[in-house]
């Protein structure tokens, strides 16, 4: 039977479920889409590093006389597009492909079976460790749904650090011991970066004429785009990294974007690299003695917690997921998101760095331009636009429920039980950005007050009646009851003229502009 196996950008391994059972006479088919690229419009990096990483991968299969029909953009608007394409072209029996990441393809992909006159078959994407029906277990009957277990639940089933039937160490979490802020005399490692070679030069040079309107910039391109490349990455990491990853996991600093960060996350979604290899690398090294529990631990919680957890909440969630916005955000996105040109140090760091890398780590995505959108009531929409958009790594299945749930809270706490809503004195104590900032980060209100301190108590009082029964947050409530009449006020006006100026003005709800149409 002759099979046309589709392989999309981000599934880029060769034991990828649509390739198992490849056979003499098969093709393989790759293809870069105009539509993949501008459905959001990505950062330039963002489309460099896979249209890169996709020439690499097909050019190695035909390399090993593999049948590859590897269409270059401009040849097809569409995925449907082009397997509709390579079908007349081939003429196979059937069409074969793996699940895509997002909501928005699969649905597409349903209907192309029709489309293309050929069965096609839709597998499983078997590169994570819990598949749908594993979390759908889990989820179902609870009443929260909380990472912690399902981590647990990973553990015990994985046997991932875990000694006879308990977890190594003994205890399951050592995140208590990994929010320290950076040392002022450490010395950060150099970090893997692989200059571009032929191919993506060549391929910078096609995003630069194609999508030159496009956010950020490539000059300072350095992302592996092979397999081999990646397993360079993997190995920098656990040696040079990975030992000091837990003690200052949630740590910021000036001019130093990816301080122990794995730095690994576009090579996992893309398919380069392995999320049960590079958990079982990470494993070794603190079997071996050469990286401490809590950072093991701690990176590892990430991939077999978070990671696998985001992408259950996704697929059982969805497509309802998207549309709420419990805590009516109405504000539009600040146009410093894309131009990095604020005042405020850690915002201006953050999105420098993300235009120029197409990165940000956790904490700065969470705590410095999550953060802002939170206390800000930024739009979920236009939010969570920018996050799919400006990263390397970002997918809807793992950007959607880290903005919409984890930052946001707009999904009004299906996995959080509050919002991480914090003020300026998070960021001080977990950075130095702070002390290179106009605004001060001591003062709560007035001119040259630190804008996160206005901003949070405002979302304090305006989220009033919805947080305070909140059992994790009404502590605050109790300082807000005290708090005078005329300060709340103070609040409120400096709060609103602040986002009015940078923001605008209030959108309108988004149920009033569908009853008036
Ligand atoms: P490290 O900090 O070194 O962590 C190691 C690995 O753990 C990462 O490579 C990643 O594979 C995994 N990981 C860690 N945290 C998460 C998480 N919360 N969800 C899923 N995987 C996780 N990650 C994405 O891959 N794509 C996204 O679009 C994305 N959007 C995010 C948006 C927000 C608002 C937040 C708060 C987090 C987002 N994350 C996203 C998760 C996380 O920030 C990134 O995976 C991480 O910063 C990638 O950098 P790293 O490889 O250096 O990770
Ligand atoms: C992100 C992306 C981009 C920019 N371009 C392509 C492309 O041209 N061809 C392709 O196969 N995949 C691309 N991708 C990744 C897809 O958007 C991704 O496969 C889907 O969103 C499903 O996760
Ligand atoms: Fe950010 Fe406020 Fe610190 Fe400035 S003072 S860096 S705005 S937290």
């Amino acid at each position: 039977m002759k099979t046309l196996r589709f392989v999309l950008g981000d599934q880029l391994d060769r034991e990828i479920a649509s390739l198992r059972d490849l056979a003499p006479g098969d093709v393989v088919l790759g293809a870069e889409v105009r539509e993949e690229a501008t459905y959001v419009r990505h950062h330039k990096q963002k489309i460099a590093f896979l249209f890169s990483a996709m020439r690499h991968f097909f050019a190695g299969l035909a390399a090993d006389g593999i049948s590859v029909d590897y269409r270059r953009l401009g040849r097809h608007a569409s995925f449907r597009e082009a397997l509709t394409a390579a079908v007349a072209e081939h003429r196979p029996d059937r069409v074969v492909v793996a699940e895509p990441g997002e909501w928005r393809v699969l649905q597409d992909m349903r209907g192309w079976e029709a489309a293309v006159g050929v069965p096609v078959e839709i597998r499983d994407d078997d590169r994570f460790f819990a598949d749908h029906g594993d979390f759908r277990r889990f989820a179902e009957g609870r009443k929260e749904l909380r990472m912690e277990f399902f981590y647990r639940e990973l553990r015990r089933r994985t046997g991932i650090l875990m000694e006879d039937g308990n977890p190594v160490g003994p205890r399951w979490n050592y995140d208590p011991e990994n929010r320290k802020a950076l040392p002022k005399d450490a010395r950060v490692p150099q970090r893997l970066r692989v200059p571009p070679d032929a191919v993506t030069a060549e391929v910078i040079a096609l995003v630069e004429t194609e999508f030159h309107d496009h956010f950020g910039s490539t000059d300072a391109f350095g992302w592996p785009v092979t397999r081999a490349d990646a397993l360079r990455a993997l190995d920098h990491f656990i040696d040079d990294a990975l030992p000091r990853f837990g003690d200052v996991q949630d740590a910021m600093k000036v001019g130093e974007p990816f301080l122990y960060h794995a730095l690994l996350s576009p090579l996992i979604n893309a398919g380069l690299l392995r999320p049960r290899e590079v958990v079982a690398r990470a494993e070794a090294a603190f079997r071996d003695g050469r990286a401490p529990l809590n950072a093991v631990e701690g990176f590892i919680r990430q991939i077999l917690g978070w990671r696998e957890f985001i992408r259950g909440i996704y697929w059982l969630k969805m497509p309802d997921y998207a549309a709420t916005n419990a805590l009516d955000a109405r504000r539009p996105l600040p146009s410093f998101y894309w131009t990095a040109e604020t005042d405020m140090r850690c915002m201006a760091e953050a999105i420098g760095q993300t235009r120029d890398h197409a990165y940000a780590h956790h904490i700065q995505r969470l705590m410095v331009t999550g953060n802002f959108a939170l206390l800000a009531g930024i739009r979920p929409a236009e939010i969570e636009e920018w996050y799919l958009i400006v990263f390397a790594d970002a997918y809807e299945w793992v950007e959607l429920p880290n903005v919409h749930g984890m930052a946001t809270f707009a999904d009004g706490g299906v996995f959080a039980s509050k919002p991480y809503a914090a003020s300026g004195a998070y960021i001080d104590r977990m950075s130095d950005y702070c002390r290179n900032c106009r605004y001060d980060v001591k003062a709560k209100e007035g001119e040259g007050a630190c804008p996160f301190n206005l901003l949070y108590w405002n979302f304090m009082i305006g989220n009033e009646e919805r947080l305070k029964e909140n059992r994790r947050i009404g502590m605050i409530y109790k300082t807000l009851d005290r708090m005078s009449p005329e300060r709340r006020a103070t609040i409120r006006r400096e709060a609103t003229a602040f986002l009015d100026r940078v923001c605008g003005p209030l959108t309108v709800p988004d149920d009033a502009r569908a009853a008036a149409e």
